[in-house]
Protein backbone atom coordinates (compact mmCIF):
# COMPACT_ATOMS: atom_id res chain seq x y z
CA UNK A 1 0.00 0.00 0.00
CA UNK A 2 1.54 3.39 -0.92
CA UNK A 3 0.08 6.28 0.89
CA UNK A 4 1.00 9.53 -1.45
CA UNK A 5 -2.15 11.96 -1.03
CA UNK A 6 -3.57 13.32 2.19
CA UNK A 7 -6.54 11.28 1.29
CA UNK A 8 -4.89 8.19 1.36
CA UNK A 9 -4.22 8.65 5.13
CA UNK A 10 -6.65 6.44 7.18
CA UNK A 11 -7.22 10.00 9.49
CA UNK A 12 -8.89 11.18 6.41
CA UNK A 13 -10.87 8.28 5.27
CA UNK A 14 -8.04 6.18 3.89
CA UNK A 15 -7.36 2.06 4.81
CA UNK A 16 -5.27 1.96 8.06
CA UNK A 17 -1.58 0.89 6.94
CA UNK A 18 -1.66 -1.83 9.60
CA UNK A 19 -4.50 -4.10 10.13
CA UNK A 20 -2.87 -4.93 13.68
CA UNK A 21 -1.68 -2.56 15.92
CA UNK A 22 2.29 -1.79 15.98
CA UNK A 23 3.84 -1.02 19.41
CA UNK A 24 6.21 0.43 21.50
CA UNK A 25 7.45 -1.71 23.84
CA UNK A 26 5.86 -5.38 22.04
CA UNK A 27 8.23 -8.00 24.33
CA UNK A 28 10.98 -9.86 22.56
CA UNK A 29 10.62 -13.57 22.99
CA UNK A 30 13.23 -16.08 23.29
CA UNK A 31 13.02 -19.86 22.59
CA UNK A 32 9.56 -21.23 23.78
CA UNK A 33 10.61 -24.67 23.98
CA UNK A 34 13.42 -23.58 26.49
CA UNK A 35 11.43 -21.37 28.48
CA UNK A 36 9.13 -24.13 29.20
CA UNK A 37 12.21 -26.72 29.78
CA UNK A 38 12.96 -24.21 32.39
CA UNK A 39 9.50 -23.63 33.94
CA UNK A 40 9.08 -27.73 33.93
CA UNK A 41 12.23 -28.14 36.28
CA UNK A 42 10.51 -25.41 38.18
CA UNK A 43 7.22 -27.82 38.74
CA UNK A 44 9.46 -31.12 39.55
CA UNK A 45 12.05 -28.83 41.93
CA UNK A 46 8.72 -27.48 43.52
CA UNK A 47 10.93 -24.16 44.43
CA UNK A 48 8.78 -21.11 43.35
CA UNK A 49 10.82 -18.04 44.92
CA UNK A 50 12.80 -17.00 47.40
CA UNK A 51 16.42 -16.82 45.91
CA UNK A 52 15.49 -20.21 43.98
CA UNK A 53 18.39 -22.14 41.67
CA UNK A 54 17.52 -19.70 38.68
CA UNK A 55 17.30 -16.85 40.37
CA UNK A 56 20.70 -17.50 41.54
CA UNK A 57 22.00 -18.75 37.79
CA UNK A 58 20.84 -15.58 36.38
CA UNK A 59 22.34 -13.44 38.84
CA UNK A 60 25.35 -14.72 38.10
CA UNK A 61 25.36 -14.60 34.62
CA UNK A 62 24.52 -11.58 34.71
CA UNK A 63 27.02 -9.93 37.20
CA UNK A 64 29.50 -12.48 34.51
CA UNK A 65 28.19 -10.35 31.64
CA UNK A 66 28.35 -6.94 33.26
CA UNK A 67 31.22 -7.43 35.04
CA UNK A 68 30.32 -6.67 38.93
CA UNK A 69 30.94 -8.29 41.65
CA UNK A 70 27.29 -8.17 42.94
CA UNK A 71 23.85 -8.91 41.22
CA UNK A 72 20.74 -8.75 43.00
CA UNK A 73 17.60 -9.80 40.69
CA UNK A 74 14.61 -8.19 42.04
CA UNK A 75 10.82 -7.96 41.32
CA UNK A 76 10.74 -5.26 39.06
CA UNK A 77 12.65 -1.88 39.01
CA UNK A 78 10.77 0.39 40.61
CA UNK A 79 11.33 -1.91 43.83
CA UNK A 80 15.08 -2.47 42.92
CA UNK A 81 15.14 1.93 42.80
CA UNK A 82 13.69 2.12 45.78
CA UNK A 83 15.88 -0.75 47.65
CA UNK A 84 18.59 0.94 46.71
CA UNK A 85 17.99 4.90 47.60
CA UNK A 86 17.30 3.47 51.16
CA UNK A 87 20.20 0.98 51.42
CA UNK A 88 22.46 3.75 50.02
CA UNK A 89 20.89 5.91 52.70
CA UNK A 90 19.19 8.64 50.83
CA UNK A 91 17.26 11.17 52.42
CA UNK A 92 16.19 14.71 52.38
CA UNK A 93 16.67 15.57 48.84
CA UNK A 94 17.90 13.90 45.96
CA UNK A 95 18.85 15.30 42.58
CA UNK A 96 17.35 14.24 39.67
CA UNK A 97 16.13 14.74 35.82
CA UNK A 98 12.51 15.42 35.50
CA UNK A 99 12.32 13.70 31.63
CA UNK A 100 12.23 9.96 32.69
CA UNK A 101 9.91 7.70 33.52
CA UNK A 102 8.12 8.52 36.81
CA UNK A 103 9.17 5.68 38.66
CA UNK A 104 12.35 7.08 38.82
CA UNK A 105 10.67 10.25 41.12
CA UNK A 106 8.28 8.16 42.64
CA UNK A 107 10.63 5.43 44.11
CA UNK A 108 12.08 8.72 46.03
CA UNK A 109 8.79 10.16 47.29
CA UNK A 110 7.32 7.02 48.05
CA UNK A 111 10.46 6.94 50.63
CA UNK A 112 9.57 10.77 51.80
CA UNK A 113 12.86 11.77 49.95
CA UNK A 114 12.43 14.73 48.12
CA UNK A 115 12.92 14.62 44.56
CA UNK A 116 15.04 17.83 43.01
CA UNK A 117 14.61 17.83 39.64
CA UNK A 118 17.41 18.93 37.06
CA UNK A 119 17.44 20.15 33.85
CA UNK A 120 18.83 17.86 30.74
CA UNK A 121 21.72 18.65 28.70
CA UNK A 122 20.78 18.96 24.81
CA UNK A 123 22.92 16.62 23.90
CA UNK A 124 22.51 13.23 25.75
CA UNK A 125 19.06 14.60 27.20
CA UNK A 126 20.53 12.93 30.40
CA UNK A 127 20.91 14.64 33.47
CA UNK A 128 22.52 18.01 33.20
CA UNK A 129 26.02 18.18 35.42
CA UNK A 130 26.97 21.88 34.77
CA UNK A 131 22.93 22.41 36.26
CA UNK A 132 23.49 20.07 39.33
CA UNK A 133 25.81 22.30 41.44
CA UNK A 134 23.24 24.80 41.57
CA UNK A 135 20.94 22.27 43.31
CA UNK A 136 22.69 21.34 46.09
CA UNK A 137 21.96 22.13 49.29
CA UNK A 138 22.57 21.26 52.62
CA UNK A 139 19.96 18.32 52.64
CA UNK A 140 20.86 16.74 49.54
CA UNK A 141 22.15 13.23 50.07
CA UNK A 142 22.45 11.83 46.67
CA UNK A 143 22.09 12.22 42.82
CA UNK A 144 20.02 10.01 40.44
CA UNK A 145 21.35 9.90 37.04
CA UNK A 146 19.27 8.05 34.04
CA UNK A 147 20.80 6.69 30.93
CA UNK A 148 17.78 8.03 28.97
CA UNK A 149 17.10 5.57 25.86
CA UNK A 150 20.14 3.92 26.32
CA UNK A 151 22.11 5.90 26.12
CA UNK A 152 24.79 7.17 28.92
CA UNK A 153 24.77 9.92 31.20
CA UNK A 154 27.88 12.50 31.48
CA UNK A 155 29.18 9.61 33.92
CA UNK A 156 32.68 11.08 35.08
CA UNK A 157 31.07 14.84 35.64
CA UNK A 158 28.47 12.98 37.64
CA UNK A 159 31.17 10.96 39.34
CA UNK A 160 33.41 14.24 40.33
CA UNK A 161 29.92 16.33 41.71
CA UNK A 162 29.60 13.60 43.81
CA UNK A 163 32.62 12.78 45.36
CA UNK A 164 33.30 16.25 45.87
CA UNK A 165 29.98 17.04 47.75
CA UNK A 166 30.13 13.82 49.44
CA UNK A 167 26.87 12.48 47.69
CA UNK A 168 25.82 8.97 46.86
CA UNK A 169 25.28 8.58 43.23
CA UNK A 170 23.01 5.76 42.04
CA UNK A 171 22.12 5.28 38.28
CA UNK A 172 18.83 4.10 36.96
CA UNK A 173 20.00 2.00 34.00
CA UNK A 174 16.29 0.52 33.29
CA UNK A 175 17.49 1.24 29.72
CA UNK A 176 20.75 0.79 29.41
CA UNK A 177 21.32 -3.29 30.08
CA UNK A 178 24.11 -4.16 28.03
CA UNK A 179 25.22 -1.01 26.64
CA UNK A 180 28.17 0.51 27.36
CA UNK A 181 30.43 3.94 28.45
CA UNK A 182 33.90 4.34 27.53
CA UNK A 183 33.92 0.60 26.32
CA UNK A 184 33.18 0.03 30.49
CA UNK A 185 29.68 -1.62 30.63
CA UNK A 186 26.85 -0.06 32.19
CA UNK A 187 26.29 -1.18 35.95
CA UNK A 188 29.41 -0.63 36.90
CA UNK A 189 29.59 2.48 37.77
CA UNK A 190 28.50 5.07 40.91
CA UNK A 191 27.56 3.40 43.94
CA UNK A 192 25.05 1.15 42.52
CA UNK A 193 22.94 0.78 39.08
CA UNK A 194 19.31 -0.74 38.71
CA UNK A 195 18.23 -2.20 35.46
CA UNK A 196 14.49 -2.70 34.96
CA UNK A 197 13.48 -6.43 33.05
CA UNK A 198 10.20 -5.43 32.68
CA UNK A 199 8.27 -6.86 29.08
CA UNK A 200 8.61 -3.69 27.13
CA UNK A 201 12.10 -3.62 27.72
CA UNK A 202 14.31 -5.41 25.03
CA UNK A 203 15.58 -8.42 27.47
CA UNK A 204 12.87 -8.82 30.19
CA UNK A 205 11.68 -11.42 32.91
CA UNK A 206 7.89 -10.63 32.02
CA UNK A 207 8.38 -8.00 35.83
CA UNK A 208 11.85 -7.88 37.08
CA UNK A 209 14.69 -5.63 37.55
CA UNK A 210 18.03 -5.69 39.51
CA UNK A 211 20.68 -4.09 41.90
CA UNK A 212 24.37 -4.26 40.86
CA UNK A 213 27.25 -2.90 42.46
CA UNK A 214 31.15 -3.28 43.15
CA UNK A 215 30.08 -2.69 47.10
CA UNK A 216 30.28 -5.47 49.54
CA UNK A 217 28.23 -4.31 52.18
CA UNK A 218 25.88 -2.39 50.24
CA UNK A 219 25.04 -5.65 48.63
CA UNK A 220 24.46 -7.54 51.60
CA UNK A 221 22.20 -4.78 52.95
CA UNK A 222 20.25 -4.93 49.44
CA UNK A 223 19.94 -8.67 49.74
CA UNK A 224 18.47 -8.16 53.66
CA UNK A 225 16.75 -5.14 52.48
CA UNK A 226 14.59 -6.97 49.38
CA UNK A 227 13.87 -10.43 51.96
CA UNK A 228 11.80 -7.95 54.62
CA UNK A 229 15.14 -7.73 56.47
CA UNK A 230 16.20 -10.95 57.40
CA UNK A 231 19.91 -11.39 57.78
CA UNK A 232 18.94 -15.14 59.47
CA UNK A 233 16.39 -17.64 59.72
CA UNK A 234 14.74 -16.00 62.90
CA UNK A 235 17.33 -12.30 62.77
CA UNK A 236 15.68 -8.95 60.86
CA UNK A 237 18.24 -6.25 60.92
CA UNK A 238 16.74 -4.20 58.67
CA UNK A 239 13.79 -2.56 57.42
CA UNK A 240 12.79 -4.53 54.70
CA UNK A 241 10.12 -5.00 52.00
CA UNK A 242 9.17 -8.29 49.75
CA UNK A 243 11.77 -7.24 46.53
CA UNK A 244 12.55 -11.13 45.57
CA UNK A 245 12.31 -12.03 41.92
CA UNK A 246 10.06 -15.06 41.22
CA UNK A 247 11.95 -18.31 39.48
CA UNK A 248 9.27 -18.17 37.07
CA UNK A 249 10.69 -14.91 35.76
CA UNK A 250 14.39 -16.14 36.30
CA UNK A 251 13.35 -18.62 33.41
CA UNK A 252 12.43 -15.97 31.32
CA UNK A 253 15.63 -14.45 32.23
CA UNK A 254 17.58 -17.39 31.22
CA UNK A 255 15.88 -17.85 28.18
CA UNK A 256 15.86 -14.20 27.14
CA UNK A 257 19.79 -14.37 27.40
CA UNK A 258 20.69 -16.64 25.39
CA UNK A 259 18.81 -14.62 22.51
CA UNK A 260 20.70 -11.41 23.56
CA UNK A 261 22.53 -10.80 20.82
CA UNK A 262 20.09 -11.90 18.80
CA UNK A 263 17.20 -9.00 20.00
CA UNK A 264 20.25 -6.53 19.77
CA UNK A 265 21.02 -7.23 16.28
CA UNK A 266 17.22 -6.84 15.35
CA UNK A 267 17.43 -3.67 17.17
CA UNK A 268 20.70 -2.76 15.17
CA UNK A 269 19.01 -3.91 12.07
CA UNK A 270 15.59 -2.03 12.62
CA UNK A 271 17.60 1.22 13.56
CA UNK A 272 19.61 1.57 10.33
CA UNK A 273 16.28 0.60 8.17
CA UNK A 274 14.95 3.94 9.99
CA UNK A 275 18.26 6.01 9.37
CA UNK A 276 17.92 4.76 5.76
CA UNK A 277 13.93 5.59 5.63
CA UNK A 278 14.15 9.21 7.31
CA UNK A 279 17.60 10.21 6.03
CA UNK A 280 16.92 13.73 4.73
CA UNK A 281 13.21 14.27 5.92
CA UNK A 282 13.24 18.01 7.13
CA UNK A 283 12.46 18.70 10.52
CA UNK A 284 12.80 14.77 11.41
CA UNK A 285 16.10 13.98 13.63
CA UNK A 286 16.44 10.48 14.36
CA UNK A 287 18.34 10.25 18.28
CA UNK A 288 21.93 9.24 17.35
CA UNK A 289 23.99 6.49 19.15
CA UNK A 290 27.63 6.80 19.76
CA UNK A 291 28.85 4.10 17.26
CA UNK A 292 31.96 3.90 19.50
CA UNK A 293 30.15 2.18 22.18
CA UNK A 294 27.98 -1.08 22.45
CA UNK A 295 24.19 -0.14 22.71
CA UNK A 296 21.01 -2.38 23.13
CA UNK A 297 18.77 0.40 20.63
CA UNK A 298 15.99 -0.60 22.07
CA UNK A 299 14.49 3.02 21.56
CA UNK A 300 14.15 4.37 18.58
CA UNK A 301 13.34 8.13 19.15
CA UNK A 302 12.59 11.04 16.83
CA UNK A 303 12.76 14.39 17.52
CA UNK A 304 10.45 16.70 15.20
CA UNK A 305 10.59 20.40 14.70
CA UNK A 306 7.24 21.62 13.85
CA UNK A 307 8.62 24.29 11.82
CA UNK A 308 10.66 22.50 9.39
CA UNK A 309 8.92 19.43 9.45
CA UNK A 310 5.00 21.51 8.75
CA UNK A 311 3.17 19.25 11.11
CA UNK A 312 3.77 19.20 15.07
CA UNK A 313 4.65 16.16 17.14
CA UNK A 314 1.33 15.50 18.32
CA UNK A 315 0.02 15.72 14.81
CA UNK A 316 2.47 13.23 14.08
CA UNK A 317 1.60 10.99 17.03
CA UNK A 318 -2.25 11.08 16.03
CA UNK A 319 -1.76 10.18 12.15
CA UNK A 320 0.32 7.45 13.06
CA UNK A 321 -1.90 5.99 15.50
CA UNK A 322 -5.03 6.47 13.24
CA UNK A 323 -2.41 4.28 10.90
CA UNK A 324 -2.05 1.56 13.68
CA UNK A 325 1.58 2.76 14.77
CA UNK A 326 1.07 3.30 18.53
CA UNK A 327 4.08 5.62 18.65
CA UNK A 328 4.84 6.71 22.20
CA UNK A 329 5.67 10.32 23.70
CA UNK A 330 8.14 8.93 26.40
CA UNK A 331 8.60 10.79 28.28
CA UNK A 332 6.18 13.75 28.14
CA UNK A 333 5.67 16.09 30.22
CA UNK A 334 8.24 15.48 32.24
CA UNK A 335 7.98 14.10 36.11
CA UNK A 336 7.75 17.55 37.26
CA UNK A 337 4.11 17.72 35.44
CA UNK A 338 2.90 15.20 36.70
CA UNK A 339 1.24 14.83 40.18
CA UNK A 340 2.49 14.77 42.71
CA UNK A 341 4.98 17.22 41.91
CA UNK A 342 3.13 19.44 39.75
CA UNK A 343 1.52 20.43 43.28
CA UNK A 344 4.45 19.95 45.15
CA UNK A 345 6.72 22.13 43.07
CA UNK A 346 4.23 24.41 40.30
CA UNK A 347 7.57 26.56 39.71
CA UNK A 348 9.89 23.50 38.71
CA UNK A 349 9.66 24.51 35.03
CA UNK A 350 11.53 27.81 35.15
CA UNK A 351 14.25 25.67 35.61
CA UNK A 352 13.78 23.00 33.01
CA UNK A 353 13.87 24.66 30.00
CA UNK A 354 15.44 21.67 28.05
CA UNK A 355 13.01 19.07 29.45
CA UNK A 356 10.19 21.33 28.71
CA UNK A 357 11.31 21.94 25.04
CA UNK A 358 12.08 18.36 24.36
CA UNK A 359 9.11 16.94 25.78
CA UNK A 360 7.08 18.47 22.94
CA UNK A 361 9.48 17.06 20.29
CA UNK A 362 10.51 14.07 20.80
CA UNK A 363 8.04 10.52 19.82
CA UNK A 364 9.30 6.67 20.34
CA UNK A 365 8.50 4.81 17.27
CA UNK A 366 8.35 0.51 17.04
CA UNK A 367 11.16 -1.76 17.13
CA UNK A 368 11.71 -5.14 18.41
CA UNK A 369 11.86 -8.99 16.99
CA UNK A 370 7.68 -8.11 16.72
CA UNK A 371 8.60 -5.37 14.00
CA UNK A 372 9.20 -6.57 10.35
CA UNK A 373 11.42 -3.97 8.32
CA UNK A 374 8.58 -3.93 5.82
CA UNK A 375 6.75 -2.32 9.04
CA UNK A 376 9.58 0.28 9.39
CA UNK A 377 10.18 0.97 5.46
CA UNK A 378 6.37 1.70 6.03
CA UNK A 379 6.45 3.83 8.80
CA UNK A 380 9.29 5.93 7.29
CA UNK A 381 7.10 6.31 4.01
CA UNK A 382 3.88 7.73 5.61
CA UNK A 383 6.14 10.29 7.77
CA UNK A 384 7.61 11.36 4.20
CA UNK A 385 3.63 11.93 2.93
CA UNK A 386 2.43 13.54 6.07
CA UNK A 387 5.76 16.18 5.29
CA UNK A 388 4.80 16.40 1.70
CA UNK A 389 0.82 16.49 2.58
CA UNK A 390 1.70 18.94 5.88
CA UNK A 391 0.25 22.03 4.24
CA UNK A 392 -3.04 20.31 3.21
CA UNK A 393 -3.18 18.07 5.96
CA UNK A 394 -3.00 21.58 8.58
CA UNK A 395 -5.58 23.00 6.42
CA UNK A 396 -7.90 20.26 6.97
CA UNK A 397 -7.71 19.94 10.85
CA UNK A 398 -8.19 23.71 10.79
CA UNK A 399 -10.96 23.57 8.73
CA UNK A 400 -12.68 20.03 11.27
CA UNK A 401 -11.31 22.17 14.37
CA UNK A 402 -13.35 24.81 12.83
CA UNK A 403 -16.49 22.93 12.06
CA UNK A 404 -16.40 21.05 15.81
CA UNK A 405 -16.71 24.71 17.33
CA UNK A 406 -19.07 25.45 15.35
CA UNK A 407 -21.37 23.02 16.15
CA UNK A 408 -20.57 23.13 19.85
CA UNK A 409 -21.73 26.79 19.61
CA UNK A 410 -24.64 25.67 17.48
CA UNK A 411 -25.76 23.23 19.85
CA UNK A 412 -25.03 25.61 22.91
CA UNK A 413 -27.31 27.63 21.22
CA UNK A 414 -30.34 25.33 20.48
CA UNK A 415 -29.63 24.37 24.24
CA UNK A 416 -30.68 27.81 25.71
CA UNK A 417 -33.22 28.30 23.27
CA UNK A 418 -35.19 25.77 24.86
CA UNK A 419 -34.07 26.57 28.35
CA UNK A 420 -35.44 29.87 27.84
N1 LIG B 1 13.06 3.85 35.39
C1 LIG B 1 12.90 4.04 34.07
C2 LIG B 1 13.77 5.04 33.39
C3 LIG B 1 11.94 3.30 33.37
O1 LIG B 1 11.76 3.52 32.05
C4 LIG B 1 11.15 2.36 34.05
C5 LIG B 1 10.14 1.61 33.37
C6 LIG B 1 11.38 2.18 35.43
C7 LIG B 1 12.35 2.96 36.07
C8 LIG B 1 10.59 1.21 36.26
O2 LIG B 1 10.87 -0.13 35.93
P1 LIG B 1 9.72 -1.26 36.16
O3 LIG B 1 9.24 -1.14 37.57
O4 LIG B 1 8.62 -1.06 35.15
O5 LIG B 1 10.49 -2.56 35.95
C9 LIG B 1 6.22 1.03 30.25
C10 LIG B 1 6.71 0.00 31.23
O6 LIG B 1 5.66 -0.48 32.05
C11 LIG B 1 7.82 0.48 32.11
O7 LIG B 1 8.48 -0.67 32.58
C12 LIG B 1 8.83 1.32 31.33
N2 LIG B 1 9.81 1.90 32.18
C13 LIG B 1 8.12 2.43 30.58
C14 LIG B 1 9.08 3.22 29.74
O8 LIG B 1 7.19 1.85 29.70
P2 LIG B 1 3.84 2.06 29.90
O9 LIG B 1 2.78 2.42 30.85
O10 LIG B 1 4.16 2.99 28.81
O11 LIG B 1 3.61 0.58 29.32
P3 LIG B 1 2.40 -0.02 28.51
O12 LIG B 1 1.69 -0.98 29.38
O13 LIG B 1 1.63 1.09 27.86
O14 LIG B 1 3.19 -0.87 27.41
C15 LIG B 1 3.73 -0.26 26.26
C16 LIG B 1 3.27 -1.05 25.05
O15 LIG B 1 3.90 -2.31 25.05
C17 LIG B 1 1.79 -1.32 25.00
O16 LIG B 1 1.21 -0.42 24.11
C18 LIG B 1 1.64 -2.73 24.48
C19 LIG B 1 3.02 -3.32 24.57
N3 LIG B 1 3.06 -4.44 25.49
C20 LIG B 1 3.15 -4.20 26.84
C21 LIG B 1 3.19 -5.24 27.72
C22 LIG B 1 3.30 -4.99 29.21
C23 LIG B 1 2.97 -5.73 25.02
O17 LIG B 1 2.85 -5.93 23.79
N4 LIG B 1 3.02 -6.77 25.88
C24 LIG B 1 3.14 -6.59 27.23
O18 LIG B 1 3.19 -7.56 27.99
O19 LIG B 1 5.16 1.79 30.77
Amino acid sequence: MDKKQMADLARFGGTPAFEESLHVGAPNLGNRADLIDRINGIYDRMRLTNRGPLVCELEEKLAGLIGVKHCIAMCNGTVALEIAIRALGMTGEVILPSFTFIATAHALQWQEVTPVFCDVEPDTYTIDPAKVEALITPKTSGIIGVHLWARACKINALAEIASKHNLKLLYDASHAFSCTFDGQMIGRFGDAEVFSFHATKFFNTFEGGAIVTNNDQLAEKIRFMQNFGFAGRDRVEYLGTNGKMSEVSAAMGLTSLESLDAFIQTNHQHYHSYQAGLSGLPGVRLIPFDEGEQSNRQYIVIEIDENRFGLSRDQVLNLLESEGVLARRYFYPGCHRMEPYRSYFPNAGLLLPETNRIAERVLCLPTGSAVARSDIDMICRLMWTFHTQSQDIQARLTANQMKAVLEAEKSDESCSEILT
